[in-house]
């Protein structure tokens, strides 16, 4: 083997988004870039030499190429092992469990979640940290830094790595392990939850599940829980083959793109429980016969029911919720007694609370939830978590919900996204909001009343740093709140989110549309934002 210096020229878009560097599979193409990218992790890493990393991505088309190349760099970077999932599949919360497990110094997951696809479609890169997390931003903030300067990467000659086969081969001085992709997760999820109840369950032939995962990366991790384990009837996981892109689909687990479940849990003879997952399997949507549960009510449903699941019975240390996410969880923070933290959207700011075990379930109104048991959201976590419940209650997930409302109270919650919107029109937008919202407080809106309005900013509570302009709050006296932001994960122009939420404790109020709750709301969002004028939209494109 022939460790190659290649010299290269500096890419100035690689800064990483939300959750890692996102473009379109053709941007990763072009020569040199993705190189450009890996090898500014690479150099950003202190002591790699001889260190372990893991390695697996969602199966999306170029996954295969990028991780042959990146294979190749480690190698020519001193790297000592590097375990690599079979066919180059991880999930990311496995990616993470693996890294925990066997106490790697981080790992790349190639994955643009739930972004489409294929040669027109999206591809990404993540690098995971030592706690199996999202890099934070002092890590992202100096792969970047190092991007804008990078003048050559190292690599090495050598043929491409069988993926297929199990077991160790060697390139230069490194070990690649190719690893069984759900072993390792599946005896986490095994210690956790109970499997004997869950079993009896999904074998008790009164109870039917659905489990679509839209032909991503949790298809062969639902096989072989749901299925081989746990005794569901084959045919119970839908769309479970990976495929490169998706079967042409949108791998969101949203009402929109899992439309072909929705279908199955609204029609005749609907299943009892639904669930989908999406790209890279961390994310998770929970629907009942006929019934949707928001993400933001799925979190406070797990933290209100945790003690009836084995891993958490002891209680939760605390909860922790981004700032869009809805303020269920908090109600019932506050009813159990415990801590609820709000941090900026991205798992990446949860990582420090669960290592300080301040928090135990953290969850995003964006279909995300998950708990210390890894450092990233999970997909089948979820599911399992929720089976575990429907198993010790024996009640219906409608059931389930309503219950919790009657206790707690209903937040009605919706988003509405305007996808590729004209970027400076989106940014005007933005500056606008940002300089008329602090002056907003006490502003009296028909029956709304401003209690507050800002831009948030976050203060880590373990290490202090500071996250600012994390997205426009507005928050009236009767506990409903606007929210607007700009992704940080879209690869087209700019995506707009408005976040809606209304609190409703009376139980008499709990049956009406989500949309119509939030009608005057939706009305004085707009009114404040000038949001259709200002980049000439009539309707968002995605409501969830
Ligand atoms: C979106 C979601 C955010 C989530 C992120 C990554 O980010 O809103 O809650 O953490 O995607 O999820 P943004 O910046 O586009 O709003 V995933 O499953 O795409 O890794
Ligand atoms: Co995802």
């Amino acid at each position: 083997n022939i460790s190659q210096q290649i010299s290269t020229t500096p890419f100035l878009d690689q800064k990483p988004g939300t959750s890692g560097l996102r473009k379109a599979v053709t941007v990763f193409q072009q020569p040199h870039y993705l190189e450009n990218f890996i090898q500014s992790i690479f150099d950003s890493l202190e002591d790699l030499q001889g260190q372990t990393l893991v390695l697996g991505g969602d199966g999306r088309y170029y996954n295969r190429q990028a991780i042959q190349i990146i294979l190749k760099m480690a190698a020519a970077n001193g790297v000592g092992r590097i375990k690599v999932g079979q066919g180059g599949i991880l999930s990311t919360p496995a990616t993470s469990c693996i890294i925990r497990k066997y106490q790697a110094l981080g790992g790349i997951i190639l994955s643009a979640s739930h972004n489409p696809g294929g040669p027109d479609g999206d591809f990404g890169v993540k690098y995971n940290i030592s706690n199996g997390g999202p890099a934070p931003e002092k890590v992202t903030e100096a792969i970047y830094a190092r991007t804008k300067v990078i003048d050559r990467y190292q690599i090495i000659e050598a043929p491409d790595v069988d993926l297929e086969t199990l077991g160790e081969s060697r390139m230069g001085d490194m070990v690649i392990e190719v690893i069984d992709s759900v072993e390792d997760y599946e005896k986490l999820m095994e210690s956790l939850f109970d499997f004997d109840r869950i079993r009896q369950l999904l074998t008790s032939g009164n109870f039917r599940m659905c489990m679509d995962t839209l032909h991503a990366v949790a298809g062969p991790y639902a096989h072989a829980i749901f299925e081989q384990r746990l005794g569901a009837p084959a045919g119970t996981v839908r769309s479970g083959i990976p495929l490169e892109d998706f079967g042409g689909g949108h791998p969101d687990p949203n009402l929109v793109y899992a439309h072909e479940l929705v279908d199955i849990l609204y029609g005749e003879n609907a299943p009892d429980f639904g669930a989908a997952s999406d790209g890279d399997g961390d994310r998770n949507m929970i629907l009942g016969r006929k019934f949707f549960v928001t993400p933001s009510d799925s979190l406070a449903v797990l933290a209100a029911n945790a003690k009836l699941v084995p891993g958490y019975s002891s209680g939760l240390a605390g909860v922790a919720r981004s700032m869009p996410t809805s303020e269920a969880v908090d109600r019932v923070a506050a009813q159990i007694g415990i801590e609820c933290y709000e941090t900026p959207t991205g798992w990446k700011f949860f990582g420090n609370l669960l290592d300080a075990d301040k928090a135990t379930l953290c969850g995003e109104e964006s279909f995300g939830t998950g708990s210390n048991h890894v450092r990233e959201k999970d997909g089948l976590w979820a599911v399992l978590f929720w089976l575990n419940i429907l198993a010790v209650r024996q009640q219906s997930v409608e059931q389930i919900v309503r219950e919790h409302w009657k206790t707690y109270g209903r937040n009605y919650y919706s988003r509405h996204d305007y996808e590729g919107v004209d970027t400076d029109q989106a940014n005007t937008l933005m500056e606008n909001l940002r300089s008329l919202v602090p002056t907003l407080k006490g502003k009296q809106f028909g029956n709304y009343q401003v209690e507050y309005g800002d831009d948030f900013s976050y203060t880590d509570p373990i290490d202090g740093s500071v996250s600012n302009k994390q997205g426009i709050r507005i928050g009236f006296t009767d506990g409903s709140r606007i929210v607007v932001r700009l992704s940080g994960t879209g690869t087209q122009g700019a995506t707009l989110r408005i976040y809606l939420e209304s609190y409703e404790p009376d139980p008499a109020k709990h049956d009406l549309d989500t949309q119509q709750a939030l009608a005057s709301l939706i009305t004085l969002a707009d009114q404040i934002g000038q949001i259709r004028n200002s980049i000439g939209r009539e309707q968002p494109t995605v409501i969830t």
